[in-house]
């Protein structure tokens, strides 16, 4: 028998080597998003973590964490941490990094974008090139860019149909720029972490909350706690899995290729599934009894105007030039 050729103290041996040498070469690359584990967000770092699993052959593997874990549930905190390599992956959208780079709220600016052409504009275009470049000297790698989606508003105290509807809403908001959107609204904003929210919303702490319907209002149930839903589409809000600069140097040139891959695969993904779930979103939110109303482009119009001291205030912030960077894009979809 085998048993009888090579000794049990020599057998254990060698399988204990055998095993050493397998734990080294298998990396566990951890990865924040701060949504809850049913979104979209969710499924394209799951997606990008099977497809870098079977590019490397099992060498490397990918952990999603949710609901920002990693940064002790600070949404915004990720992409500085990410930045000083103290995590390796970041999926977050564009709002959640504004604290560490202003200019990402470019992209978010109200009315904006008319639709989805509009939006790939600049995501795939010049202004996705740009701001990548300044989220590279914070020490971020945007691999791809994904999709939250067009932020839709909800609230349990009446049918938004106008700006005027809006006074007085106690509304839950992720960043800055949306807090000068609703006081604009003439809303009582208030910032506070996403993985708070529902919380929040079921015990009447606020009012009300904007969110995409695909990526995160369906997925996260927020019908459940939620009477009213405006498609107002005010904002549109990107999403990108990026890596730490120092993870991303410490590569090899074909690790780095299998990475750009299975990242660009993976938010295509991602960003279809957002799509397909948005387009099908309205009839099943009212299936589920949500007061869905769809403005017309006169009433979106009214939204618009009463939005455009935050789109002033923001413009100016993030830098003329850019904002015309956006505008070119945009005129050519
Ligand atoms: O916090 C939100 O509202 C969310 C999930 O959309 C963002 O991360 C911006």
């Amino acid at each position: 028998t085998f048993g009888g050729i090579v000794g049990k103290t020599a057998l254990a041996t060698i399988l204990a080597s055998a095993m050493m040498v397998s734990a080294a070469a298998a990396e566990t690359l951890r990865l924040s998003q701060n949504t809850g584990d049913t979104t979209t967000w969710q499924k394209g770092a799951e997606k990008f973590g099977e497809l870098i699993a079977e590019a490397t052959g099992g060498d490397m593997k990918v952990r999603v964490f949710p609901n920002a874990q990693l940064a002790g549930g600070d949404q915004m905190k990720q992409a500085e941490m990410v930045g000083r390599g103290a995590i390796d992956l970041v999926v977050s959208s564009a709002i959640n990094v504004t604290p560490l780079v202003p200019e990402m709220a470019a992209f978010s600016l109200p009315y904006l974008y008319a639709d989805y052409a509009e939006v790939d504009a600049t995501t795939q275009g010049e202004p996705g090139k740009i701001l990548s470049e300044i989220l590279k000297e914070k020490g971020i790698i945007v691999l791809a860019w994904g999709e939250n989606g067009f932020r839709e508003v909800t609230n349990n105290v009446r049918p938004i149909k106008t700006p005027e509807d809006m006074k007085g809403l106690r509304m839950r908001v992720a960043g800055p720029m949306y807090i000068d959107v609703m006081n604009a609204l003439g809303a009582n904003p208030q910032q506070m972490q996403w993985s708070e929210t529902l919380t929040a919303l079921q015990q009447g702490v606020v009012d009300g909350q904007e969110n995409p319907i695909g990526a995160v209002i369906i997925p996260q149930q927020v019908y459940e706690m939620q009477k009213y839903l405006t498609t107002w589409h005010y904002s549109y809000d990107p999403i990108f899995l990026g890596i730490s600069q120092a993870k991303w140097d410490s590569f090899d040139d074909e690790t780095k290729a299998k990475f750009q891959a299975a990242a660009d695969e993976a938010m295509a993904y991602q960003r279809e599934i957002s799509r397909e779930a948005t387009a099908s979103g309205v009839a099943f939110l009212r299936e589920k009894g949500i007061d869905v109303y769809e403005p017309s482009a006169e009433e979106l119009a009214a939204f618009k105007a009463a939005t455009q001291p935050a789109f002033d205030k923001w413009a100016e912030k993030v830098g003329p030039e850019l904002v015309a960077s956006f505008e070119a894009a945009i005129a050519s979809a």
